[in-house]
């Protein structure tokens, strides 16, 4: 075994969006790629030596490949030590509960998340910290300098590492664990729920249907669900890992997981249906013929957690992603605790979690988590509405519709125009700037503007400050039109449209969605000429 320095030239182009750098396969494939990006990672965190890196990925096509290049590039940068997932396999919230347990420096994960996979799919990668987030920008921005100057890399000529079996093994001076890749997590979750009152729940006749997506929460929800809770056996669908996600995109929304929205409007559906993303940091959830949206999960659970055990001295404060509505934050003034609202992305939560200023998170991108890891987390919210299931004997539509009376209803949808003209979008959204100075007090149908900007943030516990996260027009009632542009697509870009309707009388919480944001639906059309610039009359997915 040796260590080769190999000269390189930088590649434009690698900065990392909302979650990662996210590519084309065929991108990461061309030589000096995934080095270069990785290098540039290891330089920013200087010297590793006595340190612990955390490794894996949700198995889509190049994980395997990619584990190894890292491995001997982590190897030669002189770790300590890599805890890699078995068979390169480790969920996004599975890194993150590694990473603190081990007390590692931070992990790589490998993922394009929701992006669907194969050879002409997406391929990603991630850097987490210590605290087992997502770097925050000041990291990612370091790492993309890094790679605009780079000359050089570290690799070990060294053989594959069988991954196969958890065990040992060595590269140079550089420890190798293969580790179970769901067993940490698995212990996490039954610190934070009542197993015993689910798996009685199901020993009682309740069903539940959980679909993997062929992603990587599979093995996760099969061990837990079925192996812990009791659920029978093909309770967990579409469970194993495939490398091109059986030709389906991984993204858990009504949409995406037809076939589980099948299942659950049949008329003998299972009581409880959810799926996960491509990495496992996403849920959706279901009920017998009733859609959750993400804004509202996050709300009901927020008003119930002290049900749950991990939960029960109570909440610190809630957060949620700027476009995700308002519901939470009704919940978290009843509690009598602070909302916070944060740029789109994970890695805007970390601060606040790490300073004890929140506990719970949610994203309306179908993301909810906590302060037990520092990223979102599938499975956590599958099991946290289970605990609550099993704590009430209520059915999800019960829960929900009792949460609306209670707060009243925040209709809420998500319009996305995917793989638009790049320049066209960023000419919308320039023109939506130039809009907003003018826009306060205006009549918009029967709406009155409160007040119109594009959203700042600045962190309130380390200053820092992010601009231009998403342009909002905010009427006096607190109905809102949030738009911006995707930073995880590879082609093109996605334009955002959310749309959120606040509804206190219960004689109009049962309206069709789409049709209660029906007016501000035509507004938005109105604000922004979506289908002049686009091209495009129709979003290519509603969720
Ligand atoms: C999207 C979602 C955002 C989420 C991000 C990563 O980002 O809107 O809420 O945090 O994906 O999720 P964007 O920039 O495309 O809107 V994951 O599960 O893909 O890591
Ligand atoms: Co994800």
């Amino acid at each position: 075994m040796s260590i080769n320095t190999v000269s390189t030239t930088p590649i434009p182009g690698q900065r990392p969006g909302t979650s990662g750098l996210r590519k084309k396969v065929s991108v990461f494939q061309q030589p000096h790629y995934l080095e270069n990006f990785v290098q540039s990672v290891f330089d920013t965190l200087g010297d590793c030596a006595g340190k612990t890196l955390v490794l894996g990925g949700d198995g889509r096509f190049h994980n395997r490949a990619a584990v190894q290049t890292i491995l001997r590039m982590a190897a030669a940068h002189g770790f300590a030590r890599v805890l890699v997932g078995q068979g390169g396999i480790l969920s996004t919230p599975a890194v993150s509960c590694v990473i603190r347990k081990h007390g590692a420096l931070g992990g790589i994960v490998l993922s394009a998340s929701h992006n669907p996979g194969g050879p002409d799919g997406d391929f990603g990668i991630k850097y987490n910290i210590e605290n087992g987030g997502p770097a925050p920008e000041s990291v990612t921005e370091a790492i993309y300098r890094h790679t605009e100057n780079i000359t050089q890399y570290r690799i070990s000529d060294a053989a594959d590492i069988d991954l196969q079996q958890p065990g040992a093994a060595r590269i140079e001076a550089m420890e190798v664990a293969v580790i179970d890749s769901v067993a940490d997590y698995a212990a996490l979750m039954q610190q934070l729920f009542d197993f015993d009152a689910i798996r009685q729940l199901i020993a009682g006749g309740f069903r539940l249907c959980f679909d993997g997506m062929h992603a990587v929460s599979g093995p996760y929800a099969k061990a837990i669900l079925e192996g812990q809770l009791g659920a029978p056996a093909g309770s967990v669908i579409n469970a194993v890992p495939l490398e091109d996600f059986g030709g389906h995109h991984p993204d858990p929304n009504p949409v995406n997981a037809a076939q589980l929205i099948a299942i659950m409007a049949a008329d003998d559906a299972p009581d409880f249906g959810a799926a996960s993303d491509g990495d496992g940091d996403r849920n959706m959830i279901l009920g017998r013929k009733f859609d959750v949206t993400p804004s509202d999960s996050l709300a009901v659970l927020a008003a119930h957690a002290t049900l749950a055990p991990g939960y029960r001295a109570g909440l610190k404060g809630i957060a949620r992603s700027m476009p995700t509505s308002q519901a939470a934050d009704r919940v978290a003034q009843a509690l009598g605790i602070p909302a916070f609202e944060t740029p789109t992305g994970w890695k805007f939560f970390g601060n606040l979690l790490d300073a004890g200023k929140a506990t719970l998170c949610g994203e309306e991108s179908y993301g909810t988590g906590s302060d037990h890891i520092r990223e979102k987390d599938g499975v956590w919210a599958v099991l946290f509405w289970l605990n609550l299931l099993a704590a009430t004997g209520k059915s999800v539509e019960q829960l929900v519709s009792e949460h609306w009376a209670r707060f009243g209803r925040n209709y809420y949808s998500r319009h996305d125009y995917e793989g638009v003209d790049s320049h066209a979008a960023n000419e919308l959204m320039a023109s939506l700037r130039i809009k907003l100075a003018t826009m306060a007090g205006q009549d918009l149908g029967h709406y009155v503007v409160d007040f119109a900007d594009d959203f700042d943030y600045k962190d309130p516990v380390d200053g820092s400050v992010a601009t231009q996260q998403g342009v909002r027009i905010v009427m006096t009632n607190g109905s809102r039109i949030v738009f911006r542009l995707s930073g995880t697509g590879t082609e093109g870009a996605t334009l955002r449209v959310y749309l959120e309707r606040y509804e206190a009388d219960p004689a109009f919480h049962h309206l069709p969605t789409q049709q209660a944001l029906g007016p501000l639906i035509l507004i938005a059309e109105q604000v922004a000429g979506i289908a002049d610039w686009t091209g495009r009359a129709h979003p290519t997915v509603t969720t």
